[in-house]
């Protein structure tokens, strides 16, 4: 039996029609049920928060796993494999702000994220010490009341930021999602990871 981590939520969605060409679909109430099987007897879904599929499959709890380059660079990548780019969930990270936004002498510039690890090597990385205000969602509020000078956050259509009149300041990097294997399950597995893995890349390279 292999184990699949899925992110629930947009990516999930963007999954669905690729499980459903390889015949992995959920056979189950994926709203509700947090472990389903699949369409296929030897292949079983977690579907869980994206920011905790790292951790699953790290630990062996899940074989392998979907999420966005975004939680992996903030996780951390090394613990994992990550054979495969799916080409989905497609957006970049950014640094955005008001207009006009510029480097501050008097202080150090507020940086409001929910990824304080990936923001704080992008400014060490220019030599710029941040103060990093760790948010949980709805990034694009913290400049309009200024609880931070400028925001690292998801950046798709640009819709939520122009709505906010917030405007792109710097591009950290371009994000998909990515399939991620257990390093130990790779080698205990390998037959049946590597079928699946070959699947994947199939129906990704039809699909693109
Ligand atoms: O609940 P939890 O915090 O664990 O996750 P979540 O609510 O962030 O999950 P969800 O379902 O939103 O999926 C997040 C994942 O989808 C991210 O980790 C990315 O890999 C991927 N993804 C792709 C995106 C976007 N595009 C995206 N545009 N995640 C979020 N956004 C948000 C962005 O944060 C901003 O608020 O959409 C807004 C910007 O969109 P535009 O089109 O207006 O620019
Ligand atoms: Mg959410």
């Amino acid at each position: 039996m292999l184990t699949l981590a899925l992110s629930k939520g947009r990516i999930l969605e963007e999954t669905l029609p690729t499980l459903q060409a390889i015949g992995l679909q959920p056979a189950g109430d994926i709203d509700r049920l947090l472990r389903v099987p699949s369409r296929h007897p030897e292949v079983q879904h977690l579907i869980i928060r994206p920011t905790d599929v790292p951790t699953y499959v790290e630990y062996g709890a899940a074989d392998f796993g979907i999420v966005g380059k975004d939680i992996l660079m903030e996780h951390g990548s090394g613990s994992l494999y990550e054979p495969l780019d799916l080409g989905i969930a497609q957006c970049r990270l950014m640094v955005a702000g008001l207009p006009g936004t510029k480097p501050l002498r008097h202080r150090r510039l507020r940086v409001a994220t929910k990824y304080p690890e990936i923001t704080r090597r992008y400014f060490a990385q220019q030599g710029k010490q941040v103060e990093i205000i760790k948010l949980y969602g709805s990034m694009e509020l913290a400049p309009l009341v200024e609880l931070a000078d400028v925001i690292v956050d998801l950046v798709a259509t640009g819709k939520t930021l122009k709505a906010n009149g917030l405007v792109v300041l710097e591009h950290i990097a371009d994000v998909s999602s990515r399939l991620v294997v257990n390093k130990a399950a790779m080698k205990t597995k390998h037959a049946a990871l590597r079928y699946w893995l070959d699947r994947f890349r199939e129906a990704t390279e039809t699909a693109h």
